[in-house]
């Protein structure tokens, strides 16, 4: 049995568990958060979350945990057939993930965590931001899923870190800097949140929000 461990808080927590649901395998889950790391430095050497445990150890960073299940449990696969296809979509991923959701990570310091960020870093994030969305515009085909016509592992990507693209950008900004450059983003996030498992994860990550709230610990992300 697989063990999810991190906070329902976390985009990359709630990445792997939207591909856990996906792919129906079973698993549980263990809260864990971040400031309690010496606890899990084991699993997750630089004390980051998510990470899980299976019959063999532990094992960290969300990418190398998907491509570990995807492999596992090839059963409901959430990569597209054809290894060029393939990798497209994870090229795909690797945009979304460093050169969008990375870079608006360096305001979730003020816009969630009560902490400041300075003018210069707002700046170059929003500039790092509009070249990242772009680029990553240019390999999504919203049609209806982001990587085409099957839903794959990309989608349960994209969600999540859309969701905090847009709430960190308007909270900065003033503006959801996702409608600004990948306008069909919006329509494709409404369907998306009509998903089941979707809809499960998120409500989950609200219930999530207030324990974390609860434990009332300094946390910048
Ligand atoms: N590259 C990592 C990123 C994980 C990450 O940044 N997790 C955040 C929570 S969303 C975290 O653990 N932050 C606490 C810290 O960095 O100490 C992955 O894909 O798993």
């Amino acid at each position: 049995m697989i063990t999810l461990c991190g906070f329902g808080v976390s985009n990359y927590y709630n990445k792997l568990k939207l591909i856990l649901l996906e792919k129906q395998i079973p698993f549980e889950e263990r809260v864990v958060y971040p400031w309690e790391r010496d606890s899990f430095l084991q699993a997750s050497p630089l004390g980051k979350i998510p990470f899980i445990e299976t019959e063999y150890g532990g094992l960290s960073e969300s990418q190398v945990v998907l491509e570990y299940l995807e492999e596992c449990y090839p059963a409901i696969p959430l990569y597209p057939a054809g290894a060029y296809e393939r990798a497209k979509c994870r090229e795909l991923i690797q945009h979304l993930e460093l050169n969008a959701e990375w870079v608006a990570r360096r305001l979730y310091k003020e816009c969630f965590f009560g902490g400041t960020v300075s003018d210069e870093t707002k700046r170059e994030a929003h500039e790092r931001l509009t070249v990242g969305l772009t680029a990553a515009g240019r390999l999504a085909k919203f049609s209806p899923y982001i990587f085409g016509a099957t839903f794959t592992a990309a989608d349960c990507v994209a969600y999540v870190h859309f969701t905090m693209i847009r709430l960190a950008s308007s909270a900065i900004y003033s503006e959801d800097m996702l409608a600004r450059h990948l306008p069909l983003a919006v329509d494709y996030m409404a369907f998306m949140d009509e998903r089941p498992h979707i809809r499960t994860m998120m409500a989950e990550r609200a219930a999530a929000m207030t324990a974390f709230v609860a434990q009332n610990v300094p946390y910048d992300g």
